[in-house]
């Protein structure tokens, strides 16, 4: 499989509300180990895991949410409940010696998948800076 760099520097960055994956994922056409789901809000497991705690939270409605660089002042509600669901979940998964959370925005910043989301890592030591 292609590192999560070598995927984001062959995705082109998307403007549109042109669906991703994550779509097929949030439908459940796709299989994934969903961690969490509300009405707004869906989280489930990094398919290729960066930590033993990988967990992806996103908006189920994208609204031009394609990434950070993106948002605009309608997304104010959406972007702190996720951040805010990313809390909830670091307390269901235990992490309670502390985590990371990262969105990746743009080719630079290592975006494969052009629905905003937010990583939920833990369960290790975490290093800095990030590479
Ligand atoms: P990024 O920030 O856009 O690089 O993160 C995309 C993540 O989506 C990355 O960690 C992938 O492993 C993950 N992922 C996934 O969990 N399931 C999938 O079907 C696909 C990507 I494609």
């Amino acid at each position: 499989m292609a590192s999560e760099k070598q995927a984001a520097l062959a995705t082109a960055p998307s403007d549109a509300d042109a669906p991703t994956i994550f779509d097929k994922i949030i439908n459940k056409e796709i299989p994934s180990n969903v961690v969490y789901e509300d009405d707004k809000v869906f989280a489930f497991r990094d398919i290729n895991p960066q930590a033993p705690t990988h967990i992806l939270i996103i908006p189920k409605v994208k609204d031009g949410l394609t990434g950070l660089s993106k948002a605009e002042k309608r997304h104010f509600e959406i972007l702190g409940r996720l951040l805010y669901t990313a809390k909830l979940i670091a307390k269901q998964e235990g992490l309670d010696d502390g985590f990371r959370v990262v969105i990746n925005d743009g080719p630079k910043g290592c975006q494969s998948v052009y629905h905003i989301h937010v990583h939920l890592l833990g369960g290790r030591q975490m290093n800095w800076p990030p590479g």
